[in-house]
Protein backbone atom coordinates (compact mmCIF):
# COMPACT_ATOMS: atom_id res chain seq x y z
CA UNK A 1 0.00 0.00 0.00
CA UNK A 2 1.63 3.61 -0.66
CA UNK A 3 0.28 6.42 1.06
CA UNK A 4 -0.48 9.80 -0.02
CA UNK A 5 0.57 11.86 3.50
CA UNK A 6 -1.69 15.43 3.57
CA UNK A 7 -0.86 18.56 5.51
CA UNK A 8 -3.04 20.78 7.62
CA UNK A 9 -6.32 22.00 5.34
CA UNK A 10 -7.53 24.36 8.13
CA UNK A 11 -10.74 24.77 6.12
CA UNK A 12 -8.82 25.31 2.72
CA UNK A 13 -11.47 22.47 0.43
CA UNK A 14 -10.40 24.36 -2.80
CA UNK A 15 -6.67 23.58 -2.30
CA UNK A 16 -8.05 19.80 -0.94
CA UNK A 17 -9.53 19.57 -4.28
CA UNK A 18 -6.46 20.86 -6.24
CA UNK A 19 -4.05 18.53 -4.37
CA UNK A 20 -6.24 15.36 -4.47
CA UNK A 21 -6.82 15.92 -8.20
CA UNK A 22 -2.78 16.39 -8.68
CA UNK A 23 -2.50 13.26 -6.76
CA UNK A 24 -4.84 11.48 -9.44
CA UNK A 25 -7.64 10.85 -6.99
CA UNK A 26 -10.84 11.28 -8.98
CA UNK A 27 -14.60 12.75 -7.49
CA UNK A 28 -17.48 9.86 -7.11
CA UNK A 29 -20.93 10.08 -6.10
CA UNK A 30 -18.86 8.25 -2.50
CA UNK A 31 -16.54 10.64 -2.45
CA UNK A 32 -12.56 10.88 -3.53
CA UNK A 33 -11.43 7.80 -4.61
CA UNK A 34 -7.52 7.39 -4.76
CA UNK A 35 -5.69 5.50 -7.45
CA UNK A 36 -4.91 1.53 -6.99
CA UNK A 37 -3.22 0.83 -3.97
CA UNK A 38 -2.70 3.93 -2.37
CA UNK A 39 -4.57 5.66 0.64
CA UNK A 40 -4.64 9.05 1.92
CA UNK A 41 -3.39 9.53 5.17
CA UNK A 42 -4.20 13.47 6.78
CA UNK A 43 -2.29 14.89 9.64
CA UNK A 44 -5.29 16.84 11.34
CA UNK A 45 -6.10 20.42 11.56
CA UNK A 46 -8.84 20.07 9.34
CA UNK A 47 -10.60 22.80 10.68
CA UNK A 48 -10.36 26.68 11.90
CA UNK A 49 -9.33 29.78 10.10
CA UNK A 50 -10.23 28.69 6.41
CA UNK A 51 -13.43 29.41 4.98
CA UNK A 52 -14.73 26.01 4.38
CA UNK A 53 -14.16 23.92 7.01
CA UNK A 54 -17.46 21.56 6.46
CA UNK A 55 -17.00 20.98 3.33
CA UNK A 56 -12.75 20.02 3.65
CA UNK A 57 -14.39 17.43 6.79
CA UNK A 58 -16.73 16.05 5.03
CA UNK A 59 -14.32 15.47 1.93
CA UNK A 60 -12.20 13.68 4.86
CA UNK A 61 -14.73 11.74 6.66
CA UNK A 62 -16.41 10.36 3.46
CA UNK A 63 -13.03 9.04 2.46
CA UNK A 64 -12.70 7.85 5.80
CA UNK A 65 -15.62 5.53 5.73
CA UNK A 66 -15.41 4.66 2.60
CA UNK A 67 -12.03 3.01 3.22
CA UNK A 68 -9.77 5.47 1.16
CA UNK A 69 -8.36 7.39 4.09
CA UNK A 70 -6.84 7.76 7.66
CA UNK A 71 -6.62 10.96 9.39
CA UNK A 72 -4.89 11.70 13.01
CA UNK A 73 -5.99 14.50 15.22
CA UNK A 74 -4.86 17.61 15.24
CA UNK A 75 -4.61 20.49 17.99
CA UNK A 76 -7.70 22.31 16.17
CA UNK A 77 -9.61 19.12 16.57
CA UNK A 78 -8.33 18.12 20.13
CA UNK A 79 -9.56 22.36 21.72
CA UNK A 80 -12.87 22.09 19.55
CA UNK A 81 -13.32 18.73 21.57
CA UNK A 82 -12.92 20.65 24.49
CA UNK A 83 -14.48 24.16 23.61
CA UNK A 84 -17.63 21.72 23.02
CA UNK A 85 -17.27 19.34 26.01
CA UNK A 86 -19.32 20.56 29.32
CA UNK A 87 -16.72 20.14 32.46
CA UNK A 88 -18.37 17.84 35.30
CA UNK A 89 -17.05 19.45 38.02
CA UNK A 90 -18.22 23.14 37.12
CA UNK A 91 -21.43 23.52 35.65
CA UNK A 92 -21.63 25.96 33.04
CA UNK A 93 -18.11 25.74 32.01
CA UNK A 94 -16.12 23.94 29.56
CA UNK A 95 -13.36 21.90 29.06
CA UNK A 96 -11.62 24.50 27.20
CA UNK A 97 -12.63 27.99 28.52
CA UNK A 98 -14.19 30.12 26.28
CA UNK A 99 -11.89 33.19 26.43
CA UNK A 100 -11.68 35.91 24.35
CA UNK A 101 -8.43 34.56 22.77
CA UNK A 102 -10.01 30.72 22.34
CA UNK A 103 -13.02 32.16 21.05
CA UNK A 104 -10.99 34.32 18.37
CA UNK A 105 -9.20 31.44 17.26
CA UNK A 106 -12.72 29.03 16.72
CA UNK A 107 -14.77 31.78 15.73
CA UNK A 108 -15.19 30.67 11.90
CA UNK A 109 -15.50 27.01 12.70
CA UNK A 110 -18.76 28.57 15.03
CA UNK A 111 -20.14 30.14 12.69
CA UNK A 112 -19.87 28.20 10.00
CA UNK A 113 -21.45 24.90 11.63
CA UNK A 114 -23.72 27.13 13.62
CA UNK A 115 -22.49 26.67 17.51
CA UNK A 116 -24.33 24.11 19.39
CA UNK A 117 -26.20 22.92 16.07
CA UNK A 118 -26.89 19.13 15.57
CA UNK A 119 -24.04 19.72 13.27
CA UNK A 120 -21.57 21.23 15.48
CA UNK A 121 -22.49 18.31 18.04
CA UNK A 122 -21.91 16.00 15.00
CA UNK A 123 -18.73 16.78 14.15
CA UNK A 124 -17.45 17.17 17.42
CA UNK A 125 -18.28 13.69 18.32
CA UNK A 126 -16.38 12.72 14.99
CA UNK A 127 -13.03 14.84 15.90
CA UNK A 128 -12.96 12.25 19.17
CA UNK A 129 -12.85 8.66 16.97
CA UNK A 130 -9.64 10.58 15.50
CA UNK A 131 -6.51 9.04 16.76
CA UNK A 132 -4.36 11.15 18.07
CA UNK A 133 -1.32 9.03 16.52
CA UNK A 134 -0.96 6.10 14.02
CA UNK A 135 1.47 3.73 13.36
CA UNK A 136 1.11 1.95 10.57
CA UNK A 137 4.32 -0.54 10.81
CA UNK A 138 6.28 1.24 7.69
CA UNK A 139 5.41 5.00 8.46
CA UNK A 140 4.28 6.59 11.26
CA UNK A 141 2.07 9.35 12.05
CA UNK A 142 0.81 12.21 14.18
CA UNK A 143 0.12 16.39 14.25
CA UNK A 144 3.37 17.51 16.09
CA UNK A 145 6.11 14.93 17.83
CA UNK A 146 6.00 11.31 17.98
CA UNK A 147 7.47 10.93 21.64
CA UNK A 148 7.07 7.23 22.23
CA UNK A 149 5.89 7.82 26.41
CA UNK A 150 3.09 9.86 24.93
CA UNK A 151 2.53 7.53 22.56
CA UNK A 152 2.14 4.56 24.64
CA UNK A 153 0.30 6.18 27.55
CA UNK A 154 -1.97 7.20 25.10
CA UNK A 155 -1.98 3.61 23.60
CA UNK A 156 -2.85 2.22 27.01
CA UNK A 157 -5.93 4.65 27.21
CA UNK A 158 -7.65 5.80 24.18
CA UNK A 159 -8.63 2.36 22.98
CA UNK A 160 -8.19 2.20 19.00
CA UNK A 161 -11.10 1.89 16.79
CA UNK A 162 -13.17 3.84 19.81
CA UNK A 163 -13.90 7.49 20.67
CA UNK A 164 -12.23 9.11 23.05
CA UNK A 165 -14.27 9.08 26.77
CA UNK A 166 -15.03 12.05 29.26
CA UNK A 167 -12.19 10.48 31.56
CA UNK A 168 -9.67 10.27 29.22
CA UNK A 169 -10.91 14.19 27.88
CA UNK A 170 -11.27 15.66 31.51
CA UNK A 171 -7.77 14.51 32.65
CA UNK A 172 -6.12 15.90 29.14
CA UNK A 173 -7.88 18.79 30.36
CA UNK A 174 -6.36 19.32 33.59
CA UNK A 175 -2.76 21.15 33.06
CA UNK A 176 0.30 19.61 34.13
CA UNK A 177 -1.23 16.36 34.48
CA UNK A 178 0.30 12.80 32.43
CA UNK A 179 -2.72 13.02 30.08
CA UNK A 180 -2.26 16.33 29.30
CA UNK A 181 1.35 16.57 28.68
CA UNK A 182 0.34 13.74 26.04
CA UNK A 183 -2.25 15.07 24.21
CA UNK A 184 0.03 18.58 24.26
CA UNK A 185 2.96 17.06 22.87
CA UNK A 186 1.40 14.73 20.36
CA UNK A 187 -0.56 17.67 19.35
CA UNK A 188 1.55 20.10 20.32
CA UNK A 189 4.93 19.18 19.78
CA UNK A 190 8.12 19.78 22.42
CA UNK A 191 8.39 23.51 23.91
CA UNK A 192 11.02 24.27 26.22
CA UNK A 193 12.44 27.70 28.50
CA UNK A 194 15.11 29.56 27.36
CA UNK A 195 17.62 30.30 30.15
CA UNK A 196 16.92 33.39 32.11
CA UNK A 197 17.48 36.18 30.75
CA UNK A 198 16.47 35.25 27.41
CA UNK A 199 13.35 35.25 25.28
CA UNK A 200 12.42 36.56 21.90
CA UNK A 201 9.58 37.86 19.94
CA UNK A 202 6.99 35.83 18.14
CA UNK A 203 5.07 36.20 15.15
CA UNK A 204 2.59 37.98 16.87
CA UNK A 205 4.71 40.52 18.13
CA UNK A 206 4.42 38.64 21.94
CA UNK A 207 7.62 38.53 23.71
CA UNK A 208 8.21 34.96 25.14
CA UNK A 209 9.93 32.15 26.71
CA UNK A 210 8.90 29.20 25.33
CA UNK A 211 9.95 28.08 22.61
CA UNK A 212 9.05 25.37 20.06
CA UNK A 213 11.90 22.72 19.16
CA UNK A 214 12.57 20.90 15.97
CA UNK A 215 12.43 17.84 18.56
CA UNK A 216 13.95 15.26 15.59
CA UNK A 217 17.33 17.52 15.34
CA UNK A 218 20.27 14.81 14.88
CA UNK A 219 22.76 16.48 17.06
CA UNK A 220 20.94 18.90 19.47
CA UNK A 221 23.31 20.61 21.27
CA UNK A 222 22.32 23.99 22.10
CA UNK A 223 19.06 26.11 22.22
CA UNK A 224 19.91 27.73 19.03
CA UNK A 225 20.07 24.27 17.46
CA UNK A 226 16.60 23.76 18.33
CA UNK A 227 14.34 26.60 18.61
CA UNK A 228 11.97 27.45 16.09
CA UNK A 229 12.03 31.07 16.04
CA UNK A 230 10.76 33.58 12.95
CA UNK A 231 13.42 35.51 10.84
CA UNK A 232 15.55 37.37 12.86
CA UNK A 233 15.40 36.19 15.82
CA UNK A 234 17.19 33.24 15.85
CA UNK A 235 20.16 35.38 17.30
CA UNK A 236 18.00 36.18 20.23
CA UNK A 237 18.19 32.39 21.36
CA UNK A 238 21.49 31.26 22.91
CA UNK A 239 24.16 28.77 21.71
CA UNK A 240 24.04 27.50 25.72
CA UNK A 241 24.04 23.77 25.87
CA UNK A 242 21.07 22.33 25.93
CA UNK A 243 19.29 20.84 29.69
CA UNK A 244 20.16 17.48 30.62
CA UNK A 245 16.17 16.49 30.06
CA UNK A 246 15.99 17.71 26.92
CA UNK A 247 13.59 14.71 25.66
CA UNK A 248 13.86 15.48 21.42
CA UNK A 249 15.98 12.63 19.97
CA UNK A 250 15.83 11.93 16.28
CA UNK A 251 14.01 9.33 14.71
CA UNK A 252 15.32 5.66 14.06
CA UNK A 253 13.22 2.98 13.04
CA UNK A 254 9.75 3.33 10.33
CA UNK A 255 9.73 7.07 8.94
CA UNK A 256 7.76 9.81 11.04
CA UNK A 257 5.16 12.17 9.13
CA UNK A 258 3.69 15.71 10.85
CA UNK A 259 2.16 18.65 10.18
CA UNK A 260 1.71 21.68 12.22
CA UNK A 261 4.30 23.87 11.86
CA UNK A 262 3.75 26.00 9.40
CA UNK A 263 6.94 25.76 7.03
CA UNK A 264 7.55 27.70 4.02
CA UNK A 265 9.37 28.00 0.95
CA UNK A 266 10.29 25.04 -1.44
CA UNK A 267 9.25 21.48 0.63
CA UNK A 268 12.23 19.77 2.16
CA UNK A 269 12.62 16.70 4.69
CA UNK A 270 13.57 17.46 8.37
CA UNK A 271 15.62 14.20 8.47
CA UNK A 272 15.92 11.09 6.19
CA UNK A 273 13.44 9.87 9.07
CA UNK A 274 11.05 12.70 9.48
CA UNK A 275 8.89 14.99 7.46
CA UNK A 276 7.18 18.00 8.02
CA UNK A 277 3.78 18.65 5.70
CA UNK A 278 2.42 21.11 6.68
CA UNK A 279 3.35 24.56 4.40
CA UNK A 280 1.07 27.20 5.48
CA UNK A 281 -2.00 26.54 3.44
CA UNK A 282 -4.19 28.32 6.39
CA UNK A 283 -2.43 31.44 4.97
CA UNK A 284 -0.63 32.21 1.25
CA UNK A 285 0.68 28.59 1.28
CA UNK A 286 -0.14 25.61 -0.57
CA UNK A 287 -1.53 22.28 0.83
CA UNK A 288 1.36 19.81 0.59
CA UNK A 289 1.57 15.92 0.30
CA UNK A 290 4.28 13.67 0.33
CA UNK A 291 3.67 10.09 -1.62
CA UNK A 292 5.28 7.42 -0.02
CA UNK A 293 5.99 4.67 -2.23
CA UNK A 294 7.57 2.34 0.28
CA UNK A 295 11.02 4.16 0.91
CA UNK A 296 12.38 4.01 4.50
CA UNK A 297 14.79 6.85 4.07
CA UNK A 298 12.49 9.46 2.74
CA UNK A 299 13.10 11.63 -0.63
CA UNK A 300 12.42 15.30 -0.84
CA UNK A 301 11.30 14.61 -4.23
CA UNK A 302 8.63 12.81 -3.08
CA UNK A 303 6.54 16.13 -2.06
CA UNK A 304 3.56 17.37 -4.19
CA UNK A 305 1.78 20.77 -3.75
CA UNK A 306 -1.15 22.42 -4.60
CA UNK A 307 -2.91 26.01 -4.40
MN1 LIG B 1 -1.50 22.35 14.43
Amino acid sequence: MGYDVIGDIHGQADKLEALLRKLGYVHRASGWVPPQERQAVFLGDLIDRGPEQVKAVNAVRSMIDAGHARSVMGNHEFNAIGYATPRRDAPGEFLRRHSPKNLSQHADFLRQVGEGSDLHRELVWWFKSLPPMLDLGDIRVVHAWWHQPHVDLVTRRVQSGRAMDEDFLHEAYVNGSPEWEAMEGLTKGLEIRLPDGHSFVDHGGVERREVRTKWWHEEPRSYRDVAIVGDGQHHRVPDHPLPDDYAGAPVDGSPVFIGHYWMTGRPGLQSPKVACVDYSAAKNGPLVAYRWDGEQELDSRHFVAAG
